[in-house]
């Protein structure tokens, strides 16, 4: 927290040093209590080779208490040792010695979840990025890896005791409590640390690596959770085995626990052998999880796993890395529900949701280098640029290199950095020294914040049929390679196959033989995160969107005509006429929906019309009156061309098959639940009757949730209806209500500001929940554009109201909160202004946490 004016300091990626001292074993002891625990660590350090002889002895240590310092077991007096608020400095030690610390913390009123916290009762840890600070004295940085072996002591009312690696001794203690003991055998940063105490059940399983090694599988929750582990355990298993054939990574400890926890600031996190999970990011079952919530569930538990050998085993040098090891994993968490579902349908997920948060980043003032050059509080970039555009480069390597090469050079990067803290360089050079290839102007993608644009143009010859395209990126790309796929389509398909082009800043691409109706499709598989710019016909786009063999761009080019004729229907865009461009998209978008060829999930992609957010995204001005009105004219008249075809699929996709939440099923789940959830585009009583029902007869989460969701969004009479049969049933499960409450944040009928103000008071609300907050405030700031947007402030003053108070308990949450206003400079000038004083003032504040302070700070900047 700030107390006073001066700005906080700023850490610089060109002032790494490594540590003075290095730690080679660490024990730790707790003894477990809500109100005082105390810590007990014991460290042995030793100056590393070439630090100065005098080097003082500095560890990280927030919020801490104080008993006890020793040296070699020798009580320090107060004059030989420093506090501040955040270090404990030792100004001479030997060059190797022991040193011992004795904290007390209290759990109980750990609001910010970082540290050690209680979580509906439960003792949990987040230490990612410096929560381990807030347990004991340390050098917390992720360059100082050492062993760690642990003793938990509780009372047994704490039955459950965990940490990381394998278990060691345990028993009864006298007074009714007992202890654990936890070794773990693989040196790591402090980051990686966890701890875990609670009344737990677990479901158990076993897995054989393709070595042999049996490893026990586990997955605590609460007693009442337990029928809902079943899937994520399924999904680790095939994710074990997919690491191993794809990575050739192997698990390297015989135990592995997945922990869910109610209270948690993001989605997961990858301890070393015992991950922790975001209840909401582990446990399903098929009454009160969607298609979708396994679908997130299957990639985050990959997602936690694959970090055991990218993030773990090969940790990062310093925080600046950090696209290091999230950029790779998100790659290889993509790859892997590539494998396990539709490819094309996958990549068309990962794109859009590029597009919904990295895109905007990258275009605003909270925009970063993948690596960024500095930060203030690095839990501020936990981002998508980090994340989403750090997989987007190593998949555009892969593409560059291909995929033998690409292979050997993950194979090499894990081998020479295994048990070491590696940077980007270790990692781009492995793939160059497996490849043979001169990376080096690729770095700039790892340098540069911002989109490029890539410029497309297209020249015929007279006579003959040969084409030239001239592909050209802006200035600011400067010369960085940039792989994109194209091909030549025409009605029958492809007219010229694909090519992969590398451009550095300009390239010419001639096709030869080409018929004389043929359209390019560049970008193919969206082969690189650039904007692309070219101008293209109607007609042109629409035989894309018919056509392109490749089916991510046979639905981006019908997603792109969508955008623009809604748009242009809000009178924010530049189509001539939008109507007609409405209804030859609504008559394509009816023929794509009943082909039989295509996937039923890439159909219910190709339904799927762009969101509001969408629009903002792509408007050069977001005007959320005008964005409405585009959007609810496309619908209609969309829907005026395929209400017949969606009646039919909505009755004949019905199915009575079992629950399974498989790719196939899944698939036509999506499919069946777009066509009601356009039908539901006519405020009309015969579509809001059809949803009523699907709604009271599903057997399953993913269609009730669908109907009640799509009632729940429409000015209808049976809106509360709807919303109140769904809160009876679900009114006893927190996971569930999140729904509930995100439905409503997001309705932007008549009396919304206020429907969403009385639900913070809802006793079913808790502000100490993140999964709460992001639900209702979350989905509030991010998706109800005209309501959080409205022209008299309201909404602006509600949403500042709650984050200002948010930041007193909870940073991290209330400063990823407020990223949603990064779009504020393109808002139309009445609304912008009033942002703007909001944000200034907030930016001025006193008392911000750092974590706020740099947001605000950043944003009006
Ligand atoms: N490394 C985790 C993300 C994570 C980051 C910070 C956290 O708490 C402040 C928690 C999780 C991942 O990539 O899944
Ligand atoms: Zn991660």
């Amino acid at each position: 927290m700030r107390t006073d004016a001066a700005a906080p300091t700023v850490k610089h990626l060109a002032d790494y040093a490594p540590p003075d001292y290095e730690v080679e074993t660490v024990r730790l002891v707790f003894a477990l209590d809500p109100r005082e625990t105390v810590v007990t660590a014991i460290l042995s350090l030793r100056r590393r080779e070439g630090a100065a002889d005098d080097a003082p002895l500095v560890l990280d240590g927030e919020k801490l208490s104080l008993r006890e310092v020793a040296i070699d077991g020798r009580n320090l007096g107060a004059d030989q040792y420093e506090v501040s608020d955040s270090t404990l400095v030792i100004a001479s030690v030997p060059a190797a010695f022991s040193l011992t610390t004795v904290v007390a913390i209290d759990p109980q009123a750990n609001t910010a979840l970082s540290g050690l916290y209680l979580s509906s009762g439960m003792f949990c840890t987040q230490c990612e990025a410096q929560g381990f600070r807030r347990i004991t004295y340390y050098p917390d940085r992720p360059d100082v890896l050492s062993r760690f072996s642990v003793r938990i002591e509780a009372p047994k009312s704490v039955p459950v005791l965990l940490s990381n690696g394998n278990p060691g001794a345990s028993g009864d203690l006298p007074g009714g409590r007992h202890f654990a003991e936890w070794d773990d055998p693989h040196p790591k940063p402090a980051y990686l640390f966890a701890l875990v105490g609670g009344d737990l059940a677990s479901l158990d399983d076993r897995f054989v690596t393709m070595s042999g090694r049996e490893v026990t599988l586990r997955i605590f929750v609460h007693e009442k959770d337990l029928g809902r582990c079943a899937y994520a355990l399924d999904a680790l298993k095939r994710a074990m085995r997919w690491d191993e054939e794809v990575f050739g990574r192997q698990y390297d400890l015989d135990l592995f626990m997945i922990v869910a926890v109610d209270h948690f600031n993001f989605g997961a996190m990858e301890n070393k052998g015992l991950n922790i999970f975001n209840a909401a990011c582990v446990l399903a079952s098929p009454e009160t999880a969607t298609d979708m919530d396994y679908e997130t569930i299957e990639a985050i538990v990959a997602h936690e796993y694959f970090h055991n050998w990218s993030g773990n085993r090969v940790t990062c040098r310093d925080w600046f890395q950090l696209c290091l090891k999230e950029g790779f994993t998100v790659f290889r968490d993509q790859e892997f529900s590539a494998d396990q579902r539709d490819r094309a349908v996958q990549r068309i997920k990962d794109v859009r949701r590029l597009w919904a948060r990295q895109f905007p980043e990258d275009a605003g003032p909270l925009a970063h280098p993948v690596r960024p050059s500095s930060y203030v509080a690095i839990d501020n970039f936990y981002t998508a640029t980090v994340y989403d555009k750090g997989a987007e480069l190593v998949r555009m390597m892969k593409a560059l290199v291909g995929a033998e090469a690409f292979r050997a050079g993950t194979d090499r990067y894990f081998e020479k950095n295994d048990g070491t803290a590696a940077t980007v360089e270790d990692f781009v050079g492995a793939i160059e020294a497996a490849s043979g290839r001169d990376l080096s102007r690729f770095m700039a993608w790892y340098a540069e914040a911002g989109t490029p644009v890539l410029r497309v143009e297209e020249s015929r010859e007279a006579s003959g049929n040969g084409v030239t395209h001239t592909l050209t990126l802006t200035a600011e790309a400067g010369n960085r390679p940039v792989p994109v796929r194209l091909a030549l389509i025409d009605e029958d398909g492809e007219a010229a196959s694909e090519r992969l082009v590398e451009v550095e800043g300009h390239a010419n691409v001639v096709t030869e033989g080409v018929t004389p109706g043929a359209v390019a499709s560049v970008l193919r598989g969206f082969s690189a995160p650039v904007r692309v710019e070219r101008n293209l016909s109607v007609d042109e786009r629409l035989k894309l969107a018919r056509a392109d063999t490749d089916p991510f761009s046979r639905w981006q080019a019908g997603y792109a005509l969508a955008v623009d004729a809604a748009l242009s229907l809000g009178g924010l865009g530049d189509l001539e006429s939008p109507e007609l461009v409405a209804d030859e998209l609504g008559a394509a978008i009816a023929k794509s929906v009943e082909n039989e060829a295509f996937a039923p999930a890439f159909r219910a992609e190709v339904l799927r019309l762009p969101s509001l957010t969408d629009l903002a995204r792509a408007s050069r001005v977001i005007d959320p009156e005008k964005l409405q009105l585009g959007r609810e004219v496309l619908r209609s008249r969309v829907l005026s061309y395929c209400r017949p075809v969606l009646e039919s699929l909505h009755d004949g996709l019905a199915s009575d098959e079992p629950y399974d939440p498989g790719a196939l099923q899944a698939g036509r789940r999506a499919l069946r639940n777009e066509a009601l959830r356009l039908l539901l585009a006519d405020a009309d009583e015969a579509p809001a009757r059809r949803a009523l029902r699907q709604a009271e007869e599903a057997d399953n989460m993913t269609d009730e949730a669908a109907a009640t969701a799509a009632l729940a969004h429409a000015p209808v009479a049976e809106r509360e209806a709807a919303l109140a049969r769904f809160y009876d049933r679900w009114k006893d499960d927190a996971l569930v209500l999140n729904k509930w409450f995100a439905w409503q944040a997001a309705y932007t009928g008549p009396g919304a500001l206020e429907e969403v103000r009385a639900l913070t008071e809802h006793p079913a609300f808790d502000k100490g929940n993140p999964n709460k907050v992001r639900a209702l405030i979350g989905v509030f700031a991010m998706e109800n554009l005209p309501t959080f947007h409205a022209a008299d402030g309201s909404g602006y003053d509600f949403f500042f109201d709650f984050v200002s108070e948010l930041d007193g308990r909870n940073p991290q949450v209330a400063s990823r909160l407020l990223t949603a206003t990064e779009s504020w400079r393109r808002l139309e000038p009445l609304r912008r202004d009033l942002i703007e004083k909001k944000l200034r003032s907030l930016a001025e504040r006193k008392g911000l946490s750092d974590n706020l302070y740099e947001t605000a700070q950043r944003l009006v900047s």
